[in-house]
């Protein structure tokens, strides 16, 4: 088994992002680039085969490609996302994802981002967010109950995505803000707080027993080191000014002997 992480070049546009919790500030293009291509080099060192479906200059939000599916080993739901400008960013996703999974996808009414979605085994907490409501996740949960995925929501405020408050550390552990999200709602997970002079720190990568974290958040970094994590750090303070985080830039998932190991 090996990773497959499908990224996307960000689009010039970026400066017209969806934007919910924060305020626009400018965002230096080159420096989000730069900041992506070493979260690209990242995610190469620590062993994906990283694979950027089609560019889409069009699509402000394009490069955020873990809002528009969640894939599992079983099955790839194609997600419905709640912001209507950013509906078109699922297709080239979806053709991709076409050759190594089964495909399900969440239609009208239902709406779902990818950053909602925090997999813990087989539970899929799932957020109660603006862009991610019930009827996207009870068609979540219609898609991948047959493979004994428990799906369970989550309330939470104050910050765009479920994935924005909590994210897995480790196997059994989540890293979360709890001024954000509940952490007796992640149960039976165990839980690492983010700083409180940190809010936006809770959004981590695990990839295999590393986890791709943003260089912007010391303190919490070293409460993660000191839980056990091995942390590598890539600088993600100028997508950050988009609502992205380390999650939102790929979709990685498992694929037997590599990307040639596409479905016949
Ligand atoms: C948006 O508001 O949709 C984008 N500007 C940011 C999306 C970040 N994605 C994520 O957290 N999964």
């Amino acid at each position: 088994m090996s990773l497959l992480a499908l990224t996307r070049e960000l689009s010039d546009r970026i400066v017209e992002c969806e934007l919910t919790h924060l305020a626009r500030e400018p965002i230096d293009v080159a420096r989000a680039r730069a900041e992506h291509a070493a979260y690209e080099a990242a995610l190469r060192a620590l062993g994906c085969d990283v694979r950027r479906v089609p560019p889409a200059p069009e699509l402000p939000d394009g490069v955020f490609v873990e809002d528009t599916a969640v894939v599992l080993d079983e099955v790839a739901v194609l997600c419905r996302p709640g912001a209507a400008s950013r509906r078109p960013e699922v297709a080239s996703v979806a053709a991709a994802l076409a050759r190594f999974r089964e495909t399900a996808a969440v239609v009208s009414p239902g709406t779902l981002d990818g950053g909602d979605v925090l997999r813990a085994g087989r539970t899929l907490f799932v957020g109660r967010s603006a862009r991610t409501n019930d009827a996207g996740i009870a068609q979540l949960r219609a898609a991948v109950g047959a493979y004994g995925y428990e799906v369970v929501p989550v309330d939470f405020s104050g910050c765009l995505h479920l994935k924005t408050a909590a994210t897995l550390a480790a196997a059994g552990v989540a890293l979360v803000n709890p001024a954000w999200v509940d952490p007796a709602a992640l149960a039976p997970l165990r839980t690492v707080a983010v700083d409180p002079g940190e809010p936006m720190a809770a959004n981590a990568l695990l990839v295999g027993d590393a986890l791709l974290y943003p260089a912007e958040f010391p303190r919490t970094r070293a409460r993660l080191e000191a839980a056990g994590a091995r942390v590598v750090t890539v600088p993600a303070g100028e997508l950050a000014k988009a609502e992205g985080g380390v999650t939102c830039c790929s979709v990685i998932f498992r694929v037997p002997g590599g990307a040639d190991g596409a479905r016949g």
